[in-house]
Formats: C-alpha cells, structure tokens, sequence
C-alpha cells in the first residue's frame, strides 16, 4: 500500500508521519523526515500509534439510548431537539464543548453553526482548560493572540527558560531538539522552574522548584532586576509599549521570596537572563493552569518587552500548545468569549463575520465559559449540550458535578470515536466519528505551522467525520446553503477567506494565500506557517520584531501585575497541595493510548507522589494504597514516594478514567477555581487530604476476556499484549477474595480452576492459559512481568504449567523504561553495572533509547546516579 503523509494527533508540537496501512485497522508508523516539526523523530506516543488504531471498542453506529439508530434518526433527533430547545428557552439553552483535537475544517463548522445560525457563544472549547490564560494574556500584551516565534529559536538560542513545562514527557520531539543544540553548542543554558523536579530538569542548568502558583513574584523581581541593570531596549520601549512605570512599580512592590527559592540560584537566574540576548522563555500549564495564569503570562512577557527580546531569531516568549489543534481552535474562535478568524465581540467584528456568513442568527455576545458552562447545564438553565472530541467528565476539575450535570441535561449529544467513556456513558445521543487515521483536514502546531491530516484507512461501520455530523444538522435546521461544502477543501477556502476578509493587516491571523487552492493543491498542501496574506510573503516570518503590534495604536501594553496566592489555601483539614499532569506515554483520558500494550508498560498505574516527609506523617509507605480526598470529591491511588516533589505537596496523573480503574479520576478532587480573566481551571493546585487505605490483600490478574472486577477499594486495568490484565486490592479476609476473584474470572474466561503455589490460580482449558490470578498479603510489583509469558504461550507444556502454578516471584526489574523495546529499568542497571557508560552503549546491549528516544532523560537519571561525576 502507498504510504501517506499525516501528521501525529497527540501533541502540539505536531510531527509529520509517514503512515503506510497494511490492514482494515493497521499501518507502518514512521517520522517524516522531510516534516519541518520533526525531520524524522517521533516519541513512543507517535511511534505506538500503529497500535492504537484497532477497531475494538469503537462507536460505528449512531445511538440514541443505547440502541443503534440510522443516521437519518439520529441526526433529526439532534435537529428537532435543538429547534424545540431554542423555541422554548432561547438559542442561550443550547451549548457546544468542542476540542483541540478537532480537525480545523471540523472546528469551523461547529463554531459557525452555533454562532452563526443558532444564535448564541455558548461554545467552549477543552482549550479552555488548556491555552485560555495564553490567549488572554497574548491580547493584553500584543493585542491579539499571536506566538511570536518559531521552534529554531530553541535552537538559536543561547538561554531557554522552561517554566511549568515538562518538555521532556510532554513535547519530546521539541525537547529532543533542545538537547541535540545544547549537546551542539554547550553555551546553551536550559532552565527549568517547575515545583517538581522532573525529567525535564535532566538537561537543565539550573532548576529553580518555586513554591506552586508563584511565578508572578519571580518574573516581577527579574523585571525589576532587569531594569535597575540598565537593559531596557529604551527605543523598543519608548516607541512600541505602553505601561512600562505601572508594570515596574509593581514588580519592585512585590516579594521575590514569595518563591521559597535559595537567593543564590535566584541570583544565578537573573545573572543568565540579563546577560544572555538570545533568551526563549518556553512555558505550559504549569503557568496557565492557574487562578493567576493571565497574570503569569503577561508578567513573563514583560521581561521580553523591557528588553526588546520578542521576534527575533533565539528570542521571545513561546507559549507551546498543549493539543495538535489548539492553535487552529484559536484560529476559527471556538472559545466562547472569541469570534472567528481573530476576530472578537466588538460591534464592528459581529457586522463583519455575520455579512461573510450571512448569518441567520448572529451571537452577539460572548458565551459561558467552559467551568461556568456546566454549572448553567447543572442549573438546568442550558437543556442541550453537544460535546465534541473531548471527555469532560474526565478531563474537566470537579468532575463529579459535571456527570451528574449531563445526567440532569435534557439533551445530551457526544460525537465520538469510542464506544464507551466517562462522558459517552453519561450522553444520550451518540454519534460515530472518523477518528485519525481516517480524517481529513489541517491542524496547527505551536509554532503556527499548517500541516495536513490525511486519511489512510477506509471509514469504518458507519462512522462519519465531525463536519459532516455538524453540516447534516445544519441542513435540517434550514441552513444548507451556508453549510453545503463538498469536502473539507470547501471548508479550509472558507476559513481562509474569512482569515483576509477586511482585515488590512488589522489581524495577524492571515491565510488569503489559500483561499483560491483547488483541491490539488489542498490535497498536495506541505506544512506552512502563517501568516501567508493573499499575494504577500510566505516565508513563515516571526511576529513583532518590528514593533508593530495589533492594539489600535499598534503599542505593546506591559501589564502590572501583582501576586496572588492560589484561590483555595491548604490548611488543617487539607493541608497537601495537590498538583496534576502527565505522564510519558499516555495520552489524557487515555481512549488511544491506552490501546497499545507497549504504552502500558512506563507508568501503569495512576499514582500518588509523595515527598517521604509526607508519606511518614500519613502512614503510608511506597505501593500502598491511599485515598485523597478535598473539599470537591475523592480518588484512590497507588502511592509513590519520591523526592522529586517538595514536602507539602503532592502530585497524581491526569489520565485514569472509571473504564480503567476503580476511583483514579482525579479530576473528580480537583477545584474548580478559575482564573478571573482567562476562566482556565486552575488544575495544579487542590488542597487535599491523604488517608491510607487498609488493603488485606494484592493481587495481580491476566485474562484473555475482559473480567467484571466484584466492589473492591482498587484497581487498575491494563492493557496488556493480547490480553488484559488488572492490579488489584482489597480489604475482605484473603480466601474470600479468592473466590469472588475466581468467580469473576470464570465468569468470562470458562475453564476449570487450577490452584497453584505462591497465592497462583489458572483457568487453563485445553492447555492454553486463559486466565491466572496471583494474590498475597503484600503487594508484588513483578507479577504481571513474571505471568505476561505464559498468556503468550498458545499451550502451556508440563514444564510451563508448573511454573506458572508453582514458581516463585520473579525479581523486580523496576518498572519499564523504554516502551520501543519494553526494557526494564533493571535490564538498563544491568547493562551500567556490566560497564555501559553512554546512550550508545546501553542501546547496544539493551536496545533502550534506540528508537523513539523518549526515555533518553530516565537512562541518562541512571547512568548519572552510576558515576555522579560523568554526564553521559
Ligand atoms: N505524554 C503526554 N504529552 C502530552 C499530553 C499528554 O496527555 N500526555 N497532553 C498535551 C497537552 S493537551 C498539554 S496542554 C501539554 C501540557 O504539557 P505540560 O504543561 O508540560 O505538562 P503538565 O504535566 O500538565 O504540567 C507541566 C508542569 O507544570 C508544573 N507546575 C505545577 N504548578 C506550577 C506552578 O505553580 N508554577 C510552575 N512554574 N510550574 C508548575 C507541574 O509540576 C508540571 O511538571 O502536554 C501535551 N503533551
Ligand atoms: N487534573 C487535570 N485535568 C486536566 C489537565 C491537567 O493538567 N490536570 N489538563 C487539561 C488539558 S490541558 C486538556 S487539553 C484536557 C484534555 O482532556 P480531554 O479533551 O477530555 O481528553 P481526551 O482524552 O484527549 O479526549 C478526547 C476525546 O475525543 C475522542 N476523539 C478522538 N478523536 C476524535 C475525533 O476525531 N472526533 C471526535 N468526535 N472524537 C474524537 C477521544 O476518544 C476522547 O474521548 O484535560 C484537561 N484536564
Ligand atoms: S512529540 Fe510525540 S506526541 Fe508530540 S507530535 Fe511528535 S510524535 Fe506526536
Ligand atoms: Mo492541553
């Protein structure tokens, strides 16, 4: 089969992949090496996705209450419910949550059917919880919501400050480019200011772990700092900004040691920044996600403008994009308080993208904001609410309240691609989508690069893509003129019509250049970056090196900011701070990568971390189990003690969902404060409280049919390679769990019960080992290493059978390291202690680290905790 040119759904860095299908539901994933993102690379994420595109658990047919409808019900059930909605309560009952892992063709599509033609904001986005700080603190600055530079800045640069980023696990391909130009040019100095010491700090010249939330302190006492060194660029300042004396006199009022930082690597980081031209300051949710996020956005943005350091090559502030598409959610508004193609609520921007729509029904004013959104479908004031490529009983803080919001809703409508997840389990209609692999569009990465998603596989069932779904709707609501496009290349000359239409350089959101592409040049797009006006030049230029910003005045605005502690303070009842993110090779709620077996292996439990201080004064050592709990909800996690966190707080992953564990969604303890510009959740920062679960019992179970876990207080399902398995605990006498644990298994997985040694039990039918279960009083982190083998066996010999029943536990080889290659971190030890002293030496012997590169960081951890000296 021809291979074909797409791009990676996860991150926003955005590779380009070469996809060449083999089957219905498989491909040959490979980098693009001609893709200007990548040139090549791509990190166990991108590389697993051959992996994830399996049609198990995937939604083919329309469904309204759990029965298969065709489309024509469905899509007139949508239609019909919405026009009643509006009749009876107003276009305002009528709500939107879209994503950035929309397509942008999709995007425009959604976001002009209720703007335009239904009649109200009330849309938001997942970038809501993602970018909205950025935005908002991107228009303030600038005027619009514009990144100034491009990824080769990292690599011109001589100082990249990463701050409430973890690169490493979060944008590796980026973070794999910052390191080879470090590793180039040595003079490159990396800092990291992240509360946590992550593996992002392994190629950092200085780690500054802030006290959380206060990051305004730091970047007003650089400004401050910057200014009584004289660095001002006086005639950027004097001609281009606007605000400088509010902005300083703020900053020299507020206290540095808000940040419990050593003063001597303050200083350091002052020194480098003042001294160093060429400086990027790179930051992500650890700087959005916050009750301060606009506030630390424009406070780091200020440091820029003070110093002229903004559109330049090696220079600016970068914030990087967290989704593939965020940026394209920006570009076509779908956020509510946004119109399209940059345009915003003013009197003057709703005339003109009305007249370019000729819309029936123009919003006009801004909608709900995603957090405020759910409260009003909760409050039963919105009756119909349709949800797009996004899980928010997951994904959104206060999680609880939002599933029982949707079972309030009088209408609930998912567009999805899985048949079963937190939030199409709580949504009346469904609708199937095209998923990757399948669809066909554009995304923008976080350097404003347009690049193409292209479909190789064939539509599955009768699934359709997202602007499809939103067109045919439209049709029956009487607007088939304005949404009758042919295919997406209708829809992407559209957008970019509207990206120019009267916009005389007025908005930095220009694309005039494709808006007259056939469907050749569409289909044959290469990856570009905007702007690219109609007839102008399209050489992917920075933004702002000349000044000329996009207030009506053309000024940049310094913002005078002032710290603010994080809306909920810890105190006696929760006295931890909660923060939250990712893991490496996950993917949020996990209906994609939790599919690949090679993905399970690095992180396959949702954890609490926990500073050893605070694990003693809790009772709880490493593998217990431990519920948290605040003031919103609960979640019961797997500790993990580690000194890469600060006492006083902890951290726990994002991603486990009810399909995979029994209470790991954290999201349902998280707050739901906001920022009070932006309306970005403040994520990384719940009081909780940590009590120990009294487990009597661990145990570890591998099936080849999915096992109805009985009411236990954990477990955790995984995906393992062609069978599923679960970790698992419990408080009832040890026999008794035994029996209901048998009972379950047999249940899917007939065959008789055979009791081994060691806590082991088999159903093995005809020789072949269906299901095995291993349970003791402690718990037993090489089970499902040691067990894994014999699932793969197509019968189990004499031999085989009796040592799997009999033998005894196997080391414990630390977990994995590389997902490539499923290597241990005992097998990478091993190799150190055998003398492998560099990258190339272990991957000789183990094969580690020499595909994807993602878990270069936790190698080089090992090889620098060999011989503290060296580094690799
Ligand atoms: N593997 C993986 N990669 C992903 C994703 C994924 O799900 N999995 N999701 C993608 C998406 S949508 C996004 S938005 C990005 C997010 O990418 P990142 O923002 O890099 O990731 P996070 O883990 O959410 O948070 C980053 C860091 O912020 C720190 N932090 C917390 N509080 C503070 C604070 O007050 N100040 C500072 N300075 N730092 C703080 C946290 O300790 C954390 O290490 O990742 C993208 N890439
Ligand atoms: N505690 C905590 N919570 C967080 C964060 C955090 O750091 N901490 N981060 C926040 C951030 S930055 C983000 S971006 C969000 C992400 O949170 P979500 O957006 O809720 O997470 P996903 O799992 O990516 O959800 C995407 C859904 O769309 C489906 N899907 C995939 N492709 C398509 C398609 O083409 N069409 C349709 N219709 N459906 C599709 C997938 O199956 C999946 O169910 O989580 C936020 N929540
Ligand atoms: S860094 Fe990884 S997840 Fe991000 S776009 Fe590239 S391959 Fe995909
Ligand atoms: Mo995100």
């Amino acid at each position: 089969m021809t291979p074909v040119r797409t791009t990676c759904p996860y991150c926003g860095v955005g590779c380009g992949v070469v996809a060449t299908p083999h089957e219905r539901s498989g491909a040959a994933i490979a980098g693009d090496h001609d893709h200007p993102a990548n040139h090549g690379r791509l990190c166990s994420k991108g590389a697993a996705l051959g992996e994830t595109l399996s049609l198990e658990n995937r939604l083919l047919h329309p469904e309204i209450d759990g029965r298969r409808v065709s489309w024509e019900r469905a899509l007139d059930a949508v239609a019909q419910g919405i026009a009643d909605i509006v009749a009876r309560h107003g276009p305002d009952a009528v709500a939107f949550y879209v994503s950035g892992q929309l397509l942008t063709e999709d995007y425009y599509a959604a976001n002009k059917l209720i703007k335009g033609f239904i009649g109200t904001a009330n849309i938001d986005t997942n970038s809501r919880l993602c970018m909205a700080s950025s935005v908002a603190g991107h228009k303030r600055a600038f005027g619009s919501d514009t990144v100034p530079g491009l990824y080769e800045d990292f690599e011109a640069a001589d100082l990249v400050v990463l701050v409430g980023s973890n690169l490493a696990w979060c944008h590796p391909v980026l973070f794999q480019r910052l390191e080879a130009a470090k590793h180039a040019r040595p003079q490159l100095r990396v800092v990291v200011i992240d509360p946590r010491r992550t593996e992002t700090c392994d190629i950092a010249d200085l780690h500054l772990a802030l006290k959380p939330g206060s990051d305004v302190a730091l970047f007003n006492a650089l400004l401050a700092e910057l200014d009584r060194r004289n660095l001002r660029a006086a005639s950027f300042v004097s001609e281009h900004t606007h605000g400088l004396a509010d902005a300083l006199a703020a900053a020299r009022a507020s206290d540095v040691g808000l940040c419990g930082l050593p003063a001597a690597d303050v200083a350091t980081f002052f020194d480098w920044f003042a001294a160093t031209e060429k400086a990027v300051t790179l930051y992500s949710q650890g700087v959005n996600q916050s009750s301060a996020g606009v506030d630390k956005v424009n406070a780091l943005i200020n440091c820029h403008l003070l110093t002229g350091r903004i559109g330049r090559p090696g220079m600016g502030p970068f914030s990087i994009t967290g989704q593939p598409n965020a940026m394209g959610g920006r570009e076509v508004g779908a956020l509510a308080n946004t119109l399209a193609a940059h345009m915003e609520f003013a009197p003057a921007d709703i005339a003109r993208v009305g007249r370019f729509w000729r819309a029936a029904r123009m919003a006009t004013r801004p909608g709900l904001k995603a957090v405020d959104l759910f409260d009003a479908v909760g409050r039963g004031e919105i009756k119909a609410v349709w949800i797009m490529a996004t899980n928010p009983v997951v994904s959104l803080p206060n999680a609880d309240s939002v599933r029982d919001a949707l079972g309030r809703c009088e209408l609930t409508i998912v567009s999805e691609v899985v048949r079963t997840s937190d939030t199409v389990d709580a949504c009346r209609i469904r609708l199937p989508a095209l998923a990757w692999g399948e669809k066909n569009g554009t995304v923008t990465n976080s350097e404003r690069r347009i690049s193409r998603q292209r479909p190789f596989l064939p539509a599955p069932g009768e699934a359709r893509q997202d602007w499809w779904i939103v067109a045919e709707v439209a049709r029956r609501l009487g607007h088939g003129e304005a949404f009758a496009w042919r295919g997406v290349a209708d829809i992407f000359r559209e957008h970019a019509a509207l990206s120019m239409f009267e916009n005389d350089g007025r908005r930095a959101f220009d694309i005039g250049a494709m808006a007259g592409i056939d469907d050749a040049a569409y289909d044959r797009l290469a990856p570009f970056v905007w702007p690219a006006p109609a007839g102008g030049d399209r050489g992917g230029r920075r933004f702002f090196a000349d000044g000329s910003f996009f207030h009506a005045d053309r000024r940049a605005r310094f913002f005078a900011v002032t710290p603010r502690a994080p809306e909920h303070a810890p105190d006696e009842a929760w006295p931890i701070r909660l923060n939250t993110g990712r893991v490496r090779d996950q993917w949020h709620t996990m209906t994609r990568t939790g599919r690949a077996a090679r993905l399970a292996g690095h992180r396959p439990e949702p954890t609490l971390e926990l500073h050893p201080e605070d694990a003693h004064a809790h009772g709880v050592a490493d593998g217990d189990i431990a519920e948290v709990s605040s003031s919103w909800g609960r979640a019961v996690l797997r500790v993990h003690v580690t000194d890469t966190i600060c006492a006083g707080e902890a951290f726990v992953p994002m991603h486990w969902t009810a399909q995979l564990s029994r209470a790991g969604r954290i999201n349902a303890a998280v707050n739901p404060a906001v920022d009070p510009i932006s309306g970005q959740p403040e994520l990384k920062h719940t009081p909780i409280a940590i009590r120990h679960v009294n487990v009597a019992w661990h145990g570890t179970i591998l099936a080849r049919r999915p096992v109805m876990m009985p009411d236990l207080p954990y477990w955790v399902r995984i995906k393992g390679a062609g069978h599923h398995a679960w970790l698992l605990a419990g408080d009832q006498p040890i026999e008794a769990a035994r029996r209901a644990l048998s009972a379950a298994m047999r249940a899917t997985n007939p065959g008789p019960w055979i009791e081994g040694q060691n806590g082991t039990a088999a159903v093995i039918a005809d020789g072949r080992l269906e299901a095995v279960l291993s349970v003791g009083s402690a718990h037993d982190r090489s089970a499902r290493d040691r067990l894994a083998p014999f699932m793969a066996l197509a019968r189990l010999d004499d031999g085989q059978r009796a040592s799997l029943l009999h033998g005894g536990a196997a080391d414990d080889r630390g977990g994995e390291i590389c997902a490539c290659f499923g290597v241990s971190h005992a097998a990478v030890e091993a190799a150190i202690a055998g003398g492998a002293t560099s990258f190339a030496e272990i991957g000789a012997r183990t094969l580690a680290g020499t595909n994807c590169g993602s878990c270069r960081p936790e190698i080089r951890a090992l090889l620098r905790a060999a011989r503290p000296r060296k580094v690799a």
